[in-house]
């Protein structure tokens, strides 16, 4: 996602980039010819229940817009449409490969174009800072499509030398139909995310955005079709988990699924695929991820970005680093920086510029944020600032930081996914390995110390499918990410990415042998 945060969040030039209030005027227009309707073939269809659901802003908890509620019968209509594209044959099947890379060069080049509206889509459907949604979100979208644009006609086989008298090669051949169910907190990203590899490869995919958040999805399919993706291959369902997910991830004429969200929900997908056709399945899924300060790291650089790697989007991350091991002899002034940094919140409406944190995405995550907040005072952990909500209108919470933490409190254990950082103090180096390593979650760490020795030892030792030394956050197109124990299965981006969206066919040739 390209965050490399604290460059950015804290050069406040940076931020006012342009006008929120054409921005605003821009997005009514387009709200008017935005179809919010179902995207197959390249065509926009009505729901085949006839059903429709409310979008909300979060700021305000204002109805948006209503959008066509996808069910089992539209994702049928969808994996048709798929499947027909991805056939032998085809026009997206007989296109060069390069040809594709143009194809998502070009979605580039649009999304360029349409930059204003997407983010300020972002703001307003998922209470997203538009400065943030301008800057990294769409910048982090541009950058992936132009890099999986390069790598669509890089993909190699092999030539292998098998025993006997054989030509033998590899081909790295798209898997098929591929589904794609998208998380609300980085809507835009994560189907960029998705879509991208997998068109790259040559598949063809049936999208689920969010039922939170699914403006920009749609918006996506009016690019898709400018561009001019052949009909079929990128098809668009919103709708809802237990519905229209439900209806991807038991498909039986789908080959693979690729889920950004909960463990609780992976753990249904994994189900759905061993019950149906053993689809293929890569997730995404939850965090608590440690980061481990140790008393000789440069301190404002550690406060800095422990406080980015868990405030950034209201704490909605699955990365965020929301267990914060400080060693002993530092503990207290790491605590009381951290407070001082929390406390300089601009909290309001996430188009203005100067906000610097906007509402979470909806009722039921506020209130199992506050429940949790209430859980850690409960529990006897030191409530140093914040603590409740803000404002009374949309589902805003006070930065808040807890000092005082222990490892069983279910604020140090369980995915908060909300503006609230836990502080814990540490003696030593195996004791914090264990400590940060006890957890069912395994998607990223940190460890920030000028001791290469101790920096190594923690790359090495910590549990994560991301180990940051000295930063936070950071993440970009060319790195594969991805979750060790129950933080999920595969890797997303980078060249480990493109193996999950391929299988690989071995050809073997007999080779006629002379008569000696
Ligand atoms: C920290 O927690 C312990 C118990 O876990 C408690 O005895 C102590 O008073 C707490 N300290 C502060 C400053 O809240
Ligand atoms: C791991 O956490 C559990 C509770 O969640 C605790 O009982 C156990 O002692 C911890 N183990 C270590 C090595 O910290
Ligand atoms: C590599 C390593 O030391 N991993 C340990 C992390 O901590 C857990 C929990 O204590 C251990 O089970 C791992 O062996």
């Amino acid at each position: 996602m390209d965050l490399f945060l604290s460059g950015h969040v804290c050069n406040r030039k940076t931020l006012i980039i342009t006008n929120p209030i054409k921005a605003i005027y821009m997005l009514l227009i387009l709200l008017c010819f935005l179809p919010l309707q179902i995207f197959i073939n390249n065509e926009w269809h009505d729901s085949v229940s006839g059903k429709k659901f409310e979008v909300f802003n979060p700021a305000n908890e204002e109805k948006i817009c209503e959008v066509e509620e996808g069910d089992k019968a539209d994702v049928d209509k969808a994996v048709k449409a798929a499947r027909k594209a991805f056939e032998l044959g085809s026009p997206w099947r007989t296109m060069d490969a390069s040809e594709r890379g143009r194809l998502l060069n070009k979605l580039a080049d649009l999304v360029e174009r349409d930059r204003l509206i997407l983010a300020t889509m972002e703001a307003i459907d998922g209470g997203k800072l538009f400065s943030t949604a301008y800057l990294m979100d769409l910048g982090a979208c541009i950058k992936t499509l132009h890099y999986c644009a390069g790598w669509a006609d890089k993909i190699h086989g092999r030539t292998v030398p098998m025993d006997g008298n054989f030509f033998t090669f590899t081909r790295h051949e798209p898997i098929g139909v591929c589904g794609q169910i998208i998380p609300w907190n980085f809507p835009l990203v994560m189907f960029i995310w998705k879509i991208a590899p997998a068109l790259c490869c040559g598949n063809t995919v049936v999208v689920k955005p969010a039922e939170q958040t699914p403006l920009t999805a749609l918006y996506m399919g009016s690019l898709i079709k400018e561009a001019g993706f052949p009909p079929g291959v990128v098809n668009i369902v919103p709708g809802f988990g237990p519905t229209a997910g439900a209806a991807i991830s038991h498909h039986m004429d789908v080959d693979k699924v690729a889920f950004t969200g909960s463990t609780e929900v992976g753990k249904l997908i994994k189900e759905a695929a061993g019950k149906s056709n053993l689809k293929r399945v890569t997730l995404e899924l939850g965090g608590k991820s440690p980061n481990i300060i140790f008393a000789d790291a440069d301190l404002d650089t550690a406060v800095e970005f422990a406080h980015i790697g868990l405030f950034y989007h209201q704490g909605q991350c699955c990365i965020a680093g929301s267990r914060i091991f400080v060693e002993e002899p530092i503990y207290d002034e790491f605590v009381r920086r951290s407070i001082e940094r929390a406390k300089k919140y601009t909290l309001g409406n996430p188009l203005l510029p100067g906000v610097q944190q906007g509402p979470q995405i909806d009722k039921e995550q506020f209130q199992k944020i506050l429940e949790l907040i209430e859980s850690g005072k409960k529990e006897g952990a030191k409530l140093e600032c914040g603590g409740g909500p803000w404002g009374d209108k949309g589902y805003f919470i006070q930065p808040t930081v807890f000092s005082n933490v222990t490892d069983d409190m279910r604020i140090a254990k369980e995915e908060i996914f909300g503006p609230v950082q836990q502080i814990m103090k540490f003696k030593t180096i195996d004791e914090v390995i264990k400590r940060a390593n006890n957890t069912t979650y395994g998607l990223a760490a940190a460890v920030f110390t000028k001791d290469i020795d101790k920096a190594l030892t923690f790359a090495a030792a910590l549990q994560a499918g991301t180990v940051w030394v000295n930063c936070y956050s950071a993440m970009s197109a060319q790195c594969p990410f991805g979750g060790f124990k129950m933080s999920g299965n595969g890797r997303e981006m980078g060249e480990y990415g493109l193996h999950e969206y391929t299988e690989v066919k071995t050809v073997t040739i007999k080779i006629p042998q002379k008569n000696s």
